[in-house]
């Protein structure tokens, strides 16, 4: 795929796409449609008449919302971002994931591309050319950058940084800026103010379908995003050089933002329906990004993500792949780890861990090693659960948290642990703010201090019954009379 366009091709194809020729509105109208589809797990939205707004100009609502659609995988836009078929289980999409971005692909320079079909400079640097939704009833602004990566530099090394991070549209060329210091851009920000340098950054919106994922989840500090998206299309991503800034973006991008972002200048922003499933926050002094440069594609298309309550692109890129992101670095560590999985309904404040415990207290290793690691670092619920418990199918894990963790000690808190700033809904008013968090663990696996006689065996058809009778009844099953093997005992359901 080359860029939104073969994507959104891809989604109609598959029934992962209604395109709406009926006017909406921008304000409020296509956020409530996108709501809804997140609600149903109804099709992408392609929104080809916007009201005020030119023939052409076009917008695409919950570009990996939830599929409900049958056969479908639940994370069935997910995969076909990444070049899979929509019935892929979260379990394959994830190792085909890791696998792929074990190998990085450095990015080619290309002379000119699709997102130089027209270039605005001056006065005609206008952001509300694009039919930007005002998302959620209560939003303090438009929201141009949902669905989009921010391109920075750090002033210290070769690193480029690609991250998502939610831009509102003050006036034509104004935009405020959600920079917390614990992400990558935070920290790139920290260091230009530091030295009373505005930061050069630059926008691109749309493009290959691997590029907002890649932004959009916790890669470690120091690793170039182009090259993961590179590594994850198995091909080079195609940049070409900005207008005005020494910054490079993806050719094939629908719209490009470049320009700077301040030092020491704020301005009110906020707040925005957010990931966590809240209107979230009050309004806040925050960076602001001047826009010197507008170019883009002939006929835009301008995609856009509708946070709130689950299920939405916070958790079928974000938290999704996070899961796999945490697996990996606790594999590097040598941790006997089987699985990791980040479920959509714990807005990624929950992962699910199943390992081997070779030594006692091992579930507390495995929790802080977590933290430890970049995509960890937002992650509040750490459930450690025993090798035999499938992580991705949330019935046994709640077996596994209901039967063998100790109501007081198996619970581990941890107090003043790093959390999202300003959006934390379970934080108090004050500690909000600044993001004064609170970890805990669930440790669900059995100790390994209790004699082997006194460890509860799982009743189940494979562990109770002796081979021979277990291949009668299942050889059997329908001979007995029934239909199938639906509803049989150890069946496994993992999350679609
Ligand atoms: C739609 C959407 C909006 C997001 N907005 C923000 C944001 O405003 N600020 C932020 O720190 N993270 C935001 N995130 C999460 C970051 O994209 C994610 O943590 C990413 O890893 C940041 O890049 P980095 O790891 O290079 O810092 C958003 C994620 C999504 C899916
Ligand atoms: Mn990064």
């Amino acid at each position: 795929m080359q860029d939104l366009r073969d994507f959104i091709s891809a989604l109609e194809q598959h029934g992962e796409l209604q395109r709406i020729q009926e006017e909406v509105d921008w304000n409020l109208e296509m956020g409530a449609i996108t709501r809804r589809c997140y609600d149903l797990g109804a099709p992408a939205a392609l929104f080809e008449k916007v009201k005020g707004y030119p023939k052409g100009y076009h917008a695409l609502g919950a570009p990996l919302g939830p599929s409900r659609k049958p056969g479908h995988s639940l994370y069935a836009r997910t995969a076909m971002a990444l070049g899979l078929p929509p019935d892929t289980p979260p379990k394959k999409i994830m190792e085909s994931y890791l696998k792929r971005r074990e190998k990085p692909i450095k990015p080619t320079i290309v002379k000119s591309g699709p997102c130089k079909e027209n270039i605005l400079l001056g006065k005609d640097v206008d952001l509300l050319r694009f039919p930007i939704p005002l998302i959620h009833g209560g939003d303090g602004g438009r929201y141009i950058g949902t669905w989009h990566t921010v391109v920075t530099k750090d002033p210290d090394s070769s690193w480029v940084n690609w991250g998502m991070y939610r831009l509102m549209v003050h006036d034509r060329n104004t935009m405020g800026c959600l920079f917390p210091m614990q992400q990558h851009i935070g920290q790139m920000y920290q260091k230009y103010e530091a030295k009373n340098l505005p930061m050069p950054a630059a926008v691109a919106i749309g493009g290959q379908p691997v590029i907002p994922i890649v932004s959009c989840v916790q890669l470690p500090p120091f690793v170039n995003e182009v090259e993961i998206a590179g590594a994850l299309q198995g091909e080079p991503v195609p940049l070409v050089k900005c207008e005005t800034v020494d910054l490079e973006v993806p050719a094939s991008a629908e719209i490009v933002l470049e320009g700077e972002v301040l030092p020491h200048e704020r301005k009110s922003e906020g707040p925005f329906g957010e990931y966590m499933g809240y209107e979230a926050g009050k309004a806040s002094p925050k960076p602001i990004f001047r826009v010197n440069a507008i170019t883009h594609r002939d006929n835009p298309i301008l995609p856009f993500s509708n946070m709130g309550m689950p299920i939405h692109e916070g958790q079928t890129a974000t938290a999704f792949i996070k899961g796999a992101e945490i697996y990996s670095e606790l594999r590097k560590l040598g941790l006997p780890i089987k699985g990791v999985f980040v479920p959509p309904y714990g807005v990624g404040h929950m992962a699910i861990i199943s390992t081997e415990t070779p030594f006692i207290n091992f579930a507390k290793r495995v929790a802080h090693s977590v933290w430890a690691t970049k995509p960890g670092l937002f992650t509040y619920y750490i459930v450690v659960v025993d090798a035999d418990v499938d992580p991705t199918n949330m019935d046994e894990v709640l077996h596994a948290i209901t039967t063998k963790c100790h109501p007081v000690n198996g619970i581990h808190r941890v107090p003043h642990t790093p959390g999202f700033p300003v959006l934390l809904p379970f934080l108090p008013p004050k500690e909000r703010l600044l993001g004064d968090a609170a970890g805990v663990i669930f440790d669900c696996t059995w100790p390994k201090d209790w004699p082997q006689e006194s460890m509860p065996v799982k009743a189940t058809l494979e562990n109770l019954w002796p081979k021979e009778i277990q291949e009668r009844v299942l050889g059997k099953w329908e001979t007995y009379g029934f239909k199938s093997t639906e509803g049989s005992t150890g069946e496994k359901k993992p999350h679609r």
